[in-house]
Parts: C-alpha cells; structure tokens; sequence
C-alpha cells in the first residue's frame, strides 16, 4: 500500500561523472545543488564527508562549510554517511557524526562484494558506529545489501545496541548484492518486523520503473542522485541531481501520492522523536 507521504531523498555526489551531467564538489557548489534539490522536492540530503576535489576524508572542513551553506538557504534533513571506503578507519568513516546538524546517519550491516572489491563491514565494527549514531542522538539507516544483514540487524537489536528509532533502507542493483528486482523487495519487506519503515535506492538505475514498484508498494523513501546514477530513461541522462529530484517527484504525484516536507520526513523517520 502506498504511504500517505513519500520522502525523496538525494545523494548528489558521484564519481566518473560524464558530460551533460554536471558533478558538484567544492562545498559552494554542492550546497547549491542540495538547495535546488530541495525546491525540486528533496527532503533529505546524503552526504559523504569529502575535500574540496570530491576525495573521501576525516577532514571534516569541507563538509561542515557544506553544511552552514545548506543550513543557511534550506531545511532539508542531513543524513551523513558512515559508508565511505574500507581503507579508511572507523573513526574516519564516522567523523560525519561529530558534525551535530547530522541527524540521520548510515549504518552498513554487513560486508558485501563492489565490483572486484570487497566492502568491510565487520560486526564489531557496525556495533562502534551504531553506539556512536546513539551517544549523538542521530537515527541509523540501516542499508541491508543482503538478506543476512537482517539478521545481523535483529541481534544487535537483541543485544540492545540497535534502539529505535531506525528504518532500513534497501540498496538494490549494487555489483554483487541485492538485484534490481521488485522481488527483492518483496523478500525483504516480509521479513522485516510489522511496522518498521523501508525505503529503496536503485544503484545504476536506468529508468524509473524500480522506484515506481517501491512506491507502490509501501515505501517510506526513494532516494536518486548522481551517487547511485545520472540516468533517468535509457540513454537520456540528466544534467542536473535536481532534475532526477523533478522527475520521481512528477512520479510520485502521477501515482496519486504526495511528497514529504523536510518536517515530515523527520516525523517519519524518527528524528523528531530522538531529538525532539
Ligand atoms: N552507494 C550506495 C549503494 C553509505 O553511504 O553508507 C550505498 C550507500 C551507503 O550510500
Ligand atoms: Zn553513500
């Protein structure tokens, strides 16, 4: 069943982007792209912490004056990730949650193959992350690349270091996990626990008919943006992470649904209940 209020979200940093599509990096660039992105309909940001030239770092500099530009023009929720490279080290890879305007954040659950490369995610490590996301009061996406990271999601759950609020997200298409198919999220969505939110990003994605299954089927957030894709249609490339925004908003609404304010998705989400 379609929710009452679908959140759209962006990730507008990619890499090896190619012309028409235009990459932002520096943070006056970014920070105006997320600002277009919200007028576009964005109610969430992911962002990874970045330098100036788009590298992944633990130099916080670049990403906190993202983040004043972004603060100073919108009210777009900010979800920084906690994903960036297995090279760097856990504090690295979380300094996102020392910046205090994160207020959702994403927890990998498990390691998983990307291209010939392997993603490290090891259960210690998760458990250090997610304590972290607790201590600053932001609230964890989980990303379930695989079937099995549900089940790390329920013990640390058991074990109490996973609390509420968090929703899982369901990151489909990625080189090897999860394929871009309806039937992985129906697989998945029915062995979640009655009432947990999801929502979906189609890495790679080439036309809009993933998300539009997602919708359809009860999806709290869609995420698009040069991160996972420039591609909206076969063969026609957007220029802009805005002009995605554009066009699985108009989706949306062609599908009877109404598109969440920044307000809302914290609502939704469980940010207002963890910051109130
Ligand atoms: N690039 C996505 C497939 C993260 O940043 O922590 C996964 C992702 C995870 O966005
Ligand atoms: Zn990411």
């Amino acid at each position: 069943m379609m929710q009452d209020k679908i959140i759209v979200a962006v990730a507008p940093v990619g890499a090896n982007i190619a012309p028409p599509s235009v990459n932002n990096l520096s943070p006056e660039e970014v920070a105006a792209e997320v600002v277009a992105c919200r007028q576009a309909g964005a109610a969430m940001v992911h962002l990874h912490v970045r330098d100036e030239t788009g590298a992944q770092t633990g130099d916080l500099t670049a990403f906190a004056h993202t983040l004043d530009l972004i603060g100073a023009a919108s009210d777009i929720v900010i979800q920084g990730s906690t994903g960036g490279l297995s090279s760097l080290s856990l504090e690295e890879r979380c300094v996102a949650l020392n910046d205090p305007r994160v207020e959702v954040a994403t927890l990998n659950m498990g390691s998983v193959n990307f291209g010939e490369d392997v993603y490290i995610n090891r259960m210690p490590d998760i458990r250090f992350w997610a304590d972290r996301m607790a201590a600053g009061r932001v609230v964890p996406e989980l990303e379930i690349f695989e079937t099995g990271m549900l089940a790390a999601a329920k013990q640390l759950t058991t074990e109490g270091v996973l609390k509420p609020s968090y929703y899982c997200n369901l990151p489909l298409g990625a080189h090897w996990a999860l394929p871009a198919d309806p039937r992985s999220i129906f697989f998945i969505t029915s062995m979640l626990p009655i009432g947990m939110r999801w929502s979906v990003v189609h890495d790679g994605m080439r036309d809009l008919s993933l998300l539009a299954a997602a919708i359809g089927m009860g999806t709290t957030a869609v995420r698009v943006g040069f991160e996972d894709s420039v591609w909206y249609a076969p063969g026609r490339a957007a220029r802009t992470n805005a002009d995605l925004v554009a066009r699985v908003v108009g989706l949306i609404e062609a599908m009877g649904g109404v598109v969440a304010t920044p307000e809302e998705a914290r609502h939704l989400l469980g940010v207002t209940e963890m910051r109130g």
